[in-house]
């Protein structure tokens, strides 16, 4: 079996993302994780300076998407994006969806909220030195208002941002009827990308039970998704 290493925060929904897509593929990998202040080390991994980052037997790929890419010209079986070009174009959008909307409520429900922050710290401080906590703290209280404000949802009314997320969840929902996966008759990206970023909102935010009661989400989210071993 192949060596693989994913470098991870385990709360990201992108590396959520790549080991659902490792999983998907029925492969066994390692993890390495840059809790606290090893989130430094972090930004040296690749040019691009985010997580996930994996190592395949020596090859070091970045990004989310492209490591799903990559996964599918070294195992073709059960692709992660189809060939067909039609069903490829819907799985990238998507995956592009998740990244560029769902992201951003995924943030906001986490980093704005002290108590789903308090929350986050939990987990991305997993391990470290008890004083490395009130250092990452500051970092998130700083870093985060300022990107959603710049990305525009933190400079919305907060009734305005969960009628937007809602609606995205009934859309959902509605797409999600009478069909099994997202894109055609197996899991693909598409599936691992929008889960993933739901997974983690559901993990820390306070609308989880709301989340968890859209049935059809419910049952899909709930769906095993990963090859049999
Ligand atoms: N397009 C990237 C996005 C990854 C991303 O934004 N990761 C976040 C963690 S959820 C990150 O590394 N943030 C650190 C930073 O932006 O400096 C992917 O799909 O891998």
């Amino acid at each position: 079996m192949a060596k693989i290493v994913l470098h991870q925060w385990e709360m990201s929904p992108f590396c959520n993302k790549v080991r659902r897509c490792l999983a998907h593929k029925g492969l066994d990998f390692e993890v390495q994780n840059y809790n606290g202040l090893l989130a430094r080390r972090a930004a040296k991994l690749s040019r691009v300076g985010t997580l996930p980052v994996l190592d395949h037997e020596g090859e070091r790929i970045w990004d989310s998407t492209r490591i799903a890419e990559r996964l599918d010209q070294l195992y073709p079986a059960r692709p992660l994006l189809p060939a067909a070009p039609r069903a490829r174009a819907e799985v990238a959008f998507w995956d592009d969806w998740a990244a560029q909307s769902l992201y951003f409520f995924e943030l906001y429900y986490r980093m704005l909220d002290p108590e789903a922050r308090e929350k986050a710290l939990d987990i991305v401080c997993a391990g470290r030195p008890r004083w490395e906590r009130a250092a990452t703290r500051v970092y998130l209280k700083m870093h985060y208002p300022r990107k959603l404000r710049e990305q525009g949802l933190a400079r919305m009314a907060p009734d305005e941002v969960e009628r937007r997320f809602f609606a995205h969840l009934d859309h959902l929902e509605a797409l999600l009827d009478g069909r099994t996966w997202l894109v055609g008759d197996d899991a693909t990206l598409a599936d691992h990308a929008v889960a993933a970023q739901l997974e983690e909102l559901v993990r820390t935010s306070r609308h989880a039970d709301k989340i968890r009661a859209y049935p059809r989400i419910s049952a899909w989210m709930a769906r095993p998704a990963a090859a049999p071993r």
